[in-house]
């Protein structure tokens, strides 16, 4: 989708709702900061939002039990660092509201061999992780549209990467309204225009990833000023020395995305800020530019992981508020698919 309608629209008494969620498999990169996180806070106002950490979704790979554990207090944390109020937004961890692990199991019957054979993700990560293409890692797009679905979500912000499982959920919850009655709201994608692929600083023409092993191919949210001055000073370029963007100047290219979003200024605006000055220069004001955007979250997130008490609160309010909602959805599921109710 281009433009988000107004949550409002149509119907002021009830807005529209927004869902995402990010998977506590790793340390959380600048593409995820720029393809999701830092985004939701624009939707709080005029939507009922909500964001989940996707554990269940994260065991798809194989995770160690105590990282596990930190991932998901930290992909919570740094939600509320982002600026993500949890008074204002429904915040909670997946594994915690036992309808999406339910509602995904139905939903499997209800998505085809052929199109999960299809997705790009699930091709890339069993070639990744050639000794365990577990079922789960196969049926992953299912239990992303029960997480959709659960909330009736109208829109789903994500990083282009995930346009292709958001489509599927969008096929899946059509054939669903279509073998009953309309029951799950179809939604539609938000797409950033700006960073919604930032791609590798070490092989510019793969995504940026939280799992990527090269830890000076990704830039961490959290990672400290220094280290992320360096790894932009060692990014990989090209031969030529003008800071423009071009095909085949990958390196750049993703480079000028960078500093658009940390300074909110057009590819236009940094070729002209950038002329006739050399990629060395160039480097080390992206490297600065990112360090400033990221070192407020750092703070509070570093305040915020001080209290895993709190934070432990908060994902029991949020998972009950979301289990509120879920279950509704769900028992709607059931009675239009002939369970008998109890
Ligand atoms: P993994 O490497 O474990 O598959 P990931 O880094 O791709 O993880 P996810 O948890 O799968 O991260 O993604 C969380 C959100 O961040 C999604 O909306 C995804 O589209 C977005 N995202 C991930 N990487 C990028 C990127 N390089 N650029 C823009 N958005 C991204
Ligand atoms: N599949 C997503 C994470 C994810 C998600 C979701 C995103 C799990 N459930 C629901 C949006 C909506 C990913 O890999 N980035």
């Amino acid at each position: 989708m281009t433009d988000i309608q107004n949550g409002n629209a149509g119907a002021p008494e009830k807005k529209k709702t927004v869902l995402s969620a990010v998977q506590p498999s790793g340390n959380l990169t600048l593409g995820n900061y720029f393809g999701s996180l830092s985004r939701f806070g624009e939707f709080t106002e005029m939507f009922d939002c909500y964001y989940c950490v996707a554990d269940l979704h994260s065991i798809t790979v194989r995770q160690v039990p105590a990282e596990l554990r930190r991932h998901t207090y930290e992909v919570y944390a740094l939600y509320i660092a982002c600026g993500l109020d949890p008074k204002e937004n429904v915040l909670f961890v997946q594994s915690h509201v036992h309808e999406h692990a339910e509602l995904g199991w139905i939903l499997d019957c209800y998505t085809m061999f052929g199109e999960l054979s299809r997705m790009t993700q699930f091709k890339d990560k069993s070639a990744k992780h050639a000794d365990n293409v577990n079922a789960g890692l196969f049926t992953y797009p299912a239990l992303m549209a029960a997480d959709i679905l659960l909330y009736q979500a109208d829109y789903v912000p994500v990083g282009a990467d995930q346009k292709q499982h958001v489509e599927i959920a969008r096929d899946i919850a059509t054939r669903f309204n279509g073998a009953y009655t309309p029951t799950f709201t179809v939604p539609e994608a938000y797409i950033p225009k700006e960073g919604a692929k930032i791609m590798s600083l070490q092989e510019p023409t793969k995504k940026m990833s939280k799992s990527d092993k090269n830890e000076n191919a990704s830039i961490y949210i959290l990672d400290s000023r220094d280290d992320i001055i360096r790894k932009f000073k060692r990014a990989v370029t090209d031969s030529d020395t003008c800071v423009r963007v071009g095909e085949g100047k990958d390196g750049i290219n993703n480079l000028i995305t960078i500093y658009s979003c940390c300074t909110g200024k057009s590819a236009e605006e940094v070729e002209c800020e950038f002329d006739g000055r050399g990629y060395g220069e160039f480097k080390l004001a992206v490297g600065e530019v990112c360090a400033d955007k990221l070192s407020p979250v750092k703070d509070k997130f570093d305040e915020l992981m001080a209290d895993k008490a709190s934070l432990g609160a908060l994902m029991k309010e949020g998972a009950e508020h979301a289990s509120y909602r879920a279950s509704r959805t769900l028992s709607k599921v059931k009675r239009k698919i002939g369970f008998v109710e109890i």
